[in-house]
């Protein structure tokens, strides 16, 4: 038996490059993947989205099908993100994290009225600290904005980090 997901999610990776400007970014973009089960889900976590610790490991973008993991996406452009950084000594806790992250996103550990507002996440690991950032829709209601980070926030002490983290919410336009 299979476990359908309410969404359809792609994986996308960019590979950092010198060569890399705003003008040329998704060149270096590219589509891995997709799944909407939770078995499948889990197959290609344990197989592709594997994060490392290295200066030259790209970002990992999971995002909901119809939605390009940029901020020029009209689904993006007016939204944000909540960023959580923090030191990049203990992978296995990141990994952990990542993880518990992700399902919680595709399970819908956000709730049914919250999980709409947010189109997808990014991972990555370098120059010593691992960034994990929740891309959010155009807050037509503040109160979803506040909700996510606050669910997150929560998600993230349960985990009982050893480490000092931040939480922070930006804007895409600034
Ligand atoms: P990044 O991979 O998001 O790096 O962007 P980092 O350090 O995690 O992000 P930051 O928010 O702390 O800067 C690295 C660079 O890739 C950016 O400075 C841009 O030049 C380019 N870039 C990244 N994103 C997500 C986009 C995007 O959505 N659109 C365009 N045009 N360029 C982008």
């Amino acid at each position: 038996m299979k476990n359908f997901l309410s969404d359809t999610w792609i994986i996308w990776y960019d590979k950092p490059n010198f060569e890399v400007k705003i003008e040329n970014w998704d060149q270096f973009l590219i589509e891995l993947n997709s799944f909407n089960t939770i078995e499948s889900f889990w197959n290609l976590l344990n197989n592709l989205l594997s994060l490392s610790n290295s200066e030259f490991q790209g970002s990992y973008h999971i995002f909901k099908k119809g939605i390009q993991p940029k901020w020029e996406d009209p689904r993006n452009i007016n939204g944000g993100k909540w960023v959580l950084v923090l030191p990049s000594e203990n992978l296995r806790e990141i990994k952990k994290l990542w993880e518990k992250t992700v399902s919680y996103l595709i399970g819908g550990g956000f709730g049914s009225k919250t999980t709409p507002q947010i189109n997808g996440i990014v991972g990555n690991i370098r120059f010593g600290q691992a960034k994990i950032t929740l891309w959010t829709k155009v807050p037509e209601d503040n109160t979803f904005q506040i909700l996510i980070g606050e669910k997150w926030k929560n998600l993230l002490l349960r985990e009982n980090l050893n480490k000092i983290f931040s939480l922070n919410y930006f804007p895409h336009k600034n």
